[in-house]
């Protein structure tokens, strides 16, 4: 019989692309919901949509340690992967709290249960390279110094130190991948790419004329999520749990990104985009370029997407769903400065 699996946080851009990959190694794939996605599948359940009769779902929320506990106790998972988070680094500044409460108590929660219920699970936990925030050194590895940025930051960090504590004091198979921002056309539309991919097909479809971001010059190691979490799944494989930077090693600014993004269906960037300092952050990571020698080695882990290819898809994909089929201009024009 296949491995049984649960995922926290299965309705997000990870969950939905760790859900398919299980699915294919012939995994019986468990998720977490809350409640009213649940009662909303039409807009909550849509990342999930095309699997939906393959995965089961059970309801709880990351706030409820009662209704993980029943959860758990019920599937008694071999795998349990943890991605459900307040996962908007901006809106942790807004709300300090909640993002404290739901990312620090949500993986509390989870691995206290485990430890009861299923303590041979082998478990999985979204850290993010966040958590090197004003980084020490560049490029981040897993020996770089913590100095989170933000409350998303510094929830991260507790979460990265819980997920190690129960594998030193309980003896849990517990592994922490240390992530890079990865993207997809499945990011959520408050995040910088996908904001940038779905403001230039709206503009190309004619529908608005500017797209309006803040800082520019912040500079982020982007892959593509489809990749990644691959590696959280090699990670629960490995005899021995540990912890893992996971990166493409090369670095692009917001400029970069946006630039790219106009210029490959025949705009200028210049001609839309605008600056806004509601956008800015109070405190801001301005470099992130991860080191992921441990991942290839120890885990035979790869990246496949670069840079480019990732703009294009998801620049592509909104082009699509704003009813532009051929959004592309030729690749010599792509090449040309804007
Ligand atoms: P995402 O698209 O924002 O998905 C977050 C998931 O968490 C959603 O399924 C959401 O459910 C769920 N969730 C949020 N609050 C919850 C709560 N209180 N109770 C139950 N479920 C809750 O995030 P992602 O990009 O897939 O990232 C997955 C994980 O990796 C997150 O922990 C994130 O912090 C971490 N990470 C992401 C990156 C990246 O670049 N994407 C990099 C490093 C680490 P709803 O659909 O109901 O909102
Ligand atoms: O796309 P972002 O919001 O992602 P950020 O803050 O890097 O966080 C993402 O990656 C982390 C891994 O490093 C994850 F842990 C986290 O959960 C999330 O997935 O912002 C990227 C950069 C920032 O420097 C931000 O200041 O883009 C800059 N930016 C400039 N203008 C903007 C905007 N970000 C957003 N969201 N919106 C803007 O208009």
């Amino acid at each position: 019989m296949g491995k049984r699996a649960f995922i926290t946080g299965i309705t997000g851009q990870d969950g939905s692309y760790l859900a398919e990959f299980l699915l294919e190694q012939g995994y019986e794939v468990h998720g977490l919901a809350r409640r009213v996605a649940l009662e909303d599948p039409a807009h909550r359940l849509t990342r999930i949509a095309h699997i939906a009769s393959r995965v089961q779902l059970h309801a709880g929320s990351l706030e409820s340690f009662p209704s993980l506990f029943r959860v758990l106790q019920k599937i008694r998972p071999d795998e349990c992967y943890h991605l459900a988070a307040q996962s908007f680094v901006s809106y942790s500044f807004d709300d300090e709290f909640s993002t404290l409460n739901a990312n620090i108590n949500g993986t509390h929660h989870v691995l206290a249960a485990l430890k009861d219920v299923a303590p041979k699970c082998h478990f999985y936990f979204a850290a993010t390279s966040e958590m090197f925030g004003k980084a020490a050194e560049t490029p981040q590895t897993e020996r770089t110094p913590l100095h989170p940025r933000s409350a998303y930051g510094i929830s991260k960090v507790a979460g990265f130190h819980l997920t190690q504590n129960y594998r030193e004091a309980y003896s849990l198979h517990a592994s922490s991948g240390i992530l890079f921002n990865h993207e997809s056309p499945r990011r959520g539309y408050e995040f910088v790419t996908r904001k940038i991919s779905a403001g230039v097909a709206r503009i190309l479809a004619g529908q608005s004329k500017e797209l309006s971001l803040g800082n520019l010059e912040a500079k982020r190691d982007w892959g593509h999520a489809r990749d990644y979490v691959q590696a959280m799944w090699l990670m629960l494989q490995q005899p021995a749990p540990d912890d893992y930077v996971v990166a493409t090693g090369e670095c692009h600014s917001v400029r970069e990104f946006a630039e790219l993004a106009f210029r490959l269906v025949g705009l200028n960037a210049s001609d839309h985009l605008t600056i806004n300092p509601e956008f800015y952050r109070p405190a801001e990571v301005d470099l992130l370029i991860g080191d992921s020698t441990k991942a290839r080695r120890a885990l035979g882990w790869q990246n496949r997407v670069r840079f480019e290819e990732l703009v294009r898809e998801m620049v592509e994909a909104d082009c699509r769903a704003a009813g532009i089929q051929q959004p592309f201009v030729t690749s010599s024009a792509v090449g040309a400065s804007a």
